[in-house]
């Protein structure tokens, strides 16, 4: 239960921004291992089996220009509600609707700029994992998860 994991990257504006380590900081702080952690140029290719879903929104072309205009930091976060809590702690998809706390309200304001990505359920998260760190994932132990954990 506490090995449930979930992609989350910083965009190419989060990451022009310096956003990075403040981002990391945030998953780190609140317990979760980081499993994995790139630096991507995601191809064209990439970014449309990613966003499959969307495909067919107005706003595709524009979201794929905008994931294309730098690198975008891609890490794996795993932990006891990865998915659900990485969720949270970005905040609503639209700025002007998250909450004061989350990434996206403390750093923010347009839709189309909001700054990082995180997997909204466990077989997207595996799916997105397998998409963006295609060499796998080595597994790891920290001592410190036995103080984390109950
Ligand atoms: O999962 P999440 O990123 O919160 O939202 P999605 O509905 O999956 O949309 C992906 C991405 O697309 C969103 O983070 C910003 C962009 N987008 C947009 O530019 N305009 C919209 N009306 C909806 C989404
Ligand atoms: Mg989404």
């Amino acid at each position: 239960a506490n090995e449930e994991r979930s992609f989350i990257a910083v965009k190419p504006d989060g990451v022009e921004r310096g956003l990075v380590g403040e981002i990391l900081r945030r998953f780190e702080a609140r317990g979760f291992k980081i499993l994995a952690l790139q630096l991507v140029h995601p191809s064209k290719e990439l970014l449309g089996e990613h966003y499959k879903d969307l495909a067919g929104k107005p706003f595709f072309p524009k979201l794929l220009a905008y994931m294309q205009s730098g690198p975008v930091a891609a890490f794996v976060i795993q932990g006891k509600g990865a998915v659900k809590i990485g969720r949270a702690m970005l905040g609503a998809t639209n700025p002007q609707d998250s909450a004061p706390g989350t990434i996206r309200a403390d750093f923010a304001l347009d839709i189309g700029k909001n700054v990082c990505h995180g997997s909204d359920s466990v077989e997207s998260a595996e799916r997105e994992i397998a998409l963006w760190f295609p060499a796998g994932l080595k597994p790891y132990t920290r001592a410190v998860d036995a103080v984390i954990y109950e």
